[in-house]
């Protein structure tokens, strides 16, 4: 629930679960989706392919990242910002499907956000053995805004930790159709995933998709 309280005022999905202040798991939530979501996911990754970006340090990222929106989430030897265009192609990023906007604007109103309007979606492609070390997301201009998280494949060990680098991490399994809304002071709160097990899914092969909606810009 947010910190309004408006989740519970609005009616909400069965299997809302408070995470932490301001983060709410939605079990499931986009599973009856899952297979237009991936169709675009696939759609997205022919005209901007996935890539292993470089980060500042210098260090390859294990996870595939390519966006649609707007606005696209990039990291180089320069640093970490959004930007409007495809630094491959130098296109605009592609537009944000039809399913992507309806699936994380019910989310974030199931969640107490109802007016969210993401411009920008980062689409992480995990191979057996990626992961995201703990980081803040502070690249976009507004934090009262939510970020929505849309898991899909393979399941992966997310970890949630406090807003110092220094606090404990909470672990939270996160599978296919999953969706969080981190809103509140859960968005700033420090997170990360831990390396995706190998496996096999039915919609998804060796990989987990997550799919995250920012208001960017
Ligand atoms: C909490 N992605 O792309 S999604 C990221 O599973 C990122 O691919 C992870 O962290 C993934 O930045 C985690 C969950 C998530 C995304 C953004 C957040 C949790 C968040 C922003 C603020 C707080
Ligand atoms: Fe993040």
């Amino acid at each position: 629930m947010n910190d309004q309280g408006s989740l519970f005022d609005s009616g909400c999905h069965a299997a809302a679960e408070r995470l932490t202040s301001g983060a709410v798991v939605l079990r499931g939530f986009a599973l009856s989706v899952a297979p237009t979501l991936l169709a675009d996911v696939e759609r997205i990754s022919r005209a901007a392919p996935f890539r292993h970006m470089e980060t500042p340090g210098g260090f390859r990222m294990s996870v595939g990242i390519t966006n649609c929106g707007a606005l696209g989430w990039v990291a180089d030897r320069r640093g970490y910002r959004y930007t409007r265009t495809d630094p491959i192609s130098g296109q605009p990023w592609p537009a944000m499907p039809a399913s992507f906007l309806e699936l994380a604007g019910r989310a974030a109103h199931e969640g107490g956000y109802p007016q969210f309007v993401p411009d920008a979606c980062l689409v992480n492609q995990y191979m057996p053995g990626a992961r995201v070390t703990p980081h803040q997301d502070r690249n976009e201009m507004d934090f009262s805004q939510p970020v929505v998280s849309v898991s899909l494949g393979l399941p992966a060990a997310f970890q949630f930790g406090g807003l110092e680098r220094t606090a404990a991490f909470v672990r939270l399994l996160l599978e296919h159709g999953d969706t969080v809304v981190w809103g509140g002071v859960s968005r700033l709160h420090y997170h990360g995933v831990l390396p995706v097990k190998p496996g096999s899914h039915r919609l998804t092969g060796s990989r987990r998709i997550n799919l995250s909606f920012r208001r960017a810009g």
